[in-house]
């Protein structure tokens, strides 16, 4: 009989991927690239399963051009390049990863806030260029992040991650989500719900972690801006769109907030050119989630989730992260 066969998109990690043979015929991409729909269509056209990553977008266009397809694995906790409903629909099952990420990426967002608020980008690259002379005691002047508000958009897991941190700081957290967290998790993560006015108005620093959804577009835009601290800093890494990132270069120029730090953008790779040029943003490659053992454990889920749809693997019939269990009940 023949193997389904998979198309993983990008390279993972080949000793990971190896765990498919035995079951699957694997066509995996030995390097990174962006395909265009059209190359999208040819490896999907006879796959029945696929592991992809953000960059690939599954919607109803690309399903109708997939017959065989069962699963799609997205190598991400965002899965906002799915369509899941179209997915569903077509009773294909789908699956993200979450948990695995979840300490990494919080890790990112302390590092970020920390590096944007201390300066410390814009320090090296001066110290790089050779213009250091001598010690400052007026220079380099950033703003604190210990015993401060820190602002939370966003109560997920990762946010939840994120205000835990918030203890060894001894910061004030308040968050604002769509619903407000249990008790119990309120007082495990040290924070205070707020309306969006409030959270704006009174965070020294806030940080984004809401999913990309129509809703959430431009969540942060100059009105939002405007509400904030002249000295507050601004961190996504949520996802590009949730910030108007044209808004965001205006208000770094002319003072509104003091500085920003961003792993993600809208229309990534493409980054704003307004952003390009200032000194007070710290821009990342959307690497918040690129520790190594991360990423090894976010590649070994999508591929658990892949095995088990198929029947293979210790969740046989179970993917432990699907995001619609109700197709495989169906099937
Ligand atoms: C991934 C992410 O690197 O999990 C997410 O939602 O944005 C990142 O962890 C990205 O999805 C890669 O495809």
């Amino acid at each position: 009989m023949n193997k389904p066969k998979v198309w993983v998109s990008r390279p993972i990690f080949p000793d990971i991927v190896d765990r498919l043979r035995p079951h699957f015929e694997v066509r995996a991409e030995s390097d990174e690239h962006a395909f265009t729909p059209a190359d999208r269509a040819a490896r999907l056209a006879d796959a029945d399963a696929a592991i992809v990553g953000l960059a690939e977008r599954i919607d109803a266009q690309t399903i109708a051009a997939a017959p065989r397809l069962r699963f799609v694995a997205n190598l991400g906790v965002g899965y906002n390049n799915l369509d899941l409903d179209a997915l569903t629909a077509a009773g294909i099952g789908a699956s993200n990863t979450p948990d695995v990420l979840t300490e990494t990426v919080a890790d990112y967002a302390w590092a970020l806030l920390l590096a944007a608020a201390r300066r410390v980008g814009e320090a090296e690259r001066w110290l790089r260029q050779g213009h250091w002379q001598g010690f400052r005691f007026d220079g380099w002047l950033g703003a604190d992040v210990h015993g401060k508000t820190l602002g939370i958009l966003g109560m997920g897991r990762i946010g939840q991650a994120i205000a835990r941190r918030a203890a060894g700081f001894r910061s004030r957290v308040i968050y604002h989500n769509r619903s407000r967290l249990e008790p119990g998790l309120e007082l495990d993560c040290g924070a205070t719900y707020v309306d969006k006015a409030t959270l704006l108005a009174e965070s020294d620093h806030l940080v984004l972690v809401l999913p990309f959804t129509p809703q959430t577009r431009h969540a942060i835009g100059a009105a939002e801006l405007a509400a904030m601290k002249p000295t507050a800093t601004l961190v996504n890494i949520a996802r590009g769109g949730i910030v108007d990132d044209a808004a965001l270069a205006r208000a770094l120029a002319d003072g509104t907030i003091a500085s920003a730090a961003l792993d993600v953008f809208e229309g990534e790779p493409s980054v704003h050119p307004g952003l390009l040029h200032l000194e007070n943003i710290v821009l990342s490659p959307h690497i918040a989630s690129a520790s190594r053992d991360t990423r090894r454990d976010m590649a070994a889920l999508a591929v658990d989730n892949v095995l088990a749809a198929f029947g293979h693997g210790p969740h046989a019939g179970r993917p432990p992260s699907i995001l619609n269990p109700g197709v495989l009940a169906d099937a």
